[in-house]
């Protein structure tokens, strides 16, 4: 196949309510899109680096950057999405960028072969099981209305964000109020140090899923002594940058459990790697998100259909986000799934008039 150029435009979406974490609260969601123009058919890909580098160190305009000066001219004319991870592979880091363009390429080629993602990822179901994330609020009222709202919805599993000052008394209010049946868990975003072994502990009594990603995102050996401590098990998110980080983590009895996002690991092939690595070591795995619009929820919801994701993903439906998508929306189904994508490479398209209505700025490259 043979690439002409690369089209990087950003768009920002304005989000149905403030979404709040412990390192920030976003209410619009900057987005980089990439369309890879080739002889054969054009690709779409999403870059998920958001605008201030408080999730991890990547930013979305340090991935315009990257990709317009070294990683789109590093690709050569000629090229297949296998070909691009390792094209790119002497750029250190910048693994959001890297994800977004290899996406683009191979949404391309999928698309002039008719394939789809979850055909070429190895999908076994049909359709998949949605969890919710949900952002801390102002008050414990406040967020049992939310989270009654998203069950009411369907949603089979709810994520509280939580922070220190935020986290034993939300999570023993939700657990009253909806009962021990709920699938329930915890995303803490590297708030805590390992001084708050004791005080995590306190979970324990309600019979957390997982607790995702409560150190530094560098600190395994601390996940590790957390692991000894509380009962509850642990589940990396930012500290899971590889396949092989993913091994190690394992290894050192860091995580029972592995939150996969493509864009932080550098793209949806190695995050196949990721869920391989994770099946051989019995370990599950479940689809993390980043307020991805249509196009990257797509890919989301075809990597979720492989046979290792054994948990319920924050593959939540459009809505949770947007009020109006970029592409058709993702309309949760009555028991809480969503159906995988078939059609030729991620199986939706942007649509023109909601695309244009969200675009900041547009910019060719040549390569
Ligand atoms: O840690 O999983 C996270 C959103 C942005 C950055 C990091 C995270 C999240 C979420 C929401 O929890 C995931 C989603 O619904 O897309
Ligand atoms: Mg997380």
């Amino acid at each position: 196949m043979r690439l002409t150029g690369v089209e990087l435009r950003r768009i920002a979406m304005p989000l149905v309510a403030p979404f709040r974490t412990s390192f920030g609260t976003e209410t619009t969601r900057e987005v980089l899109l990439l369309r890879a123009v080739t002889d054969e058919a054009e690709g779409w890909g999403e870059c998920v680096a958001m605008t201030d580098p408080l999730y991890s160190s990547e930013y979305v305009d340090a991935a315009a950057d990257v990709l317009r000066r070294f990683l789109i001219p590093a690709l050569g004319a000629d090229l297949t999405g296998v070909s691009v991870a390792p094209a790119l592979a002497r750029f250190k880091g910048h693994r959001m960028a890297k994800a977004a363009l290899e996406m683009a390429v191979l949404d391309a080629e999928l698309r002039a072969a008719g394939r789809s993602f979850a055909r070429e990822l190895g999908a076994v179901h049909e359709s998949v099981p949605c969890g919710v994330s949900v952002g801390i609020m102002d008050s414990i009222p406040e967020l049992l209305e939310a989270v009654g709202g998203y069950l009411a919805e369907g949603y089979l599993r709810i994520k509280l964000k939580i922070e220190p000052g935020w986290d034993v008394a939300p999570v023993r209010a939700v657990r009253e109020s909806f009962g021990d049946e709920m699938l329930l868990q915890v995303d803490a975003n590297t708030a805590y140090t390992t001084a708050d072994a004791r005080h995590l502990a306190k979970l324990d009594p309600f019979d957390l899923l997982l607790i995702e990603q409560p150190l530094d995102e560098e600190d395994i050996l601390g996940h590790a002594a957390l692991a000894r401590v509380v009962r509850t098990p642990i589940c990396l998110d930012e500290s899971i940058t590889s396949a092989r980080a993913a091994a190690d983590a394992i290894r050192l009895n860091a995580c029972e459990i592995v939150n996969i996002k493509p864009g932080r690991v550098g793209g949806y092939l190695e995050a196949r790697r990721i869920h391989d690595v994770c099946v051989a070591h019995g370990v599950p795995v479940w689809c993390g998100g980043m307020l991805e619009t249509g196009l990257g929820r797509a890919a989301n919801v075809a990597l979720a259909a492989l046979p290792g994701f054994t948990l319920p993903g924050d593959t939540s439906g459009s809505a949770r986000y947007y009020k109006t998508d970029i592409t058709e929306p993702f309309v949760l189904e009555d028991d809480g799934h969503l159906t995988v994508p078939t059609g030729p490479g991620l199986g939706v398209t942007p649509l023109p008039d909601e695309l244009s209505a969200v675009t900041l700025s547009t910019e060719w490259i040549t390569v």
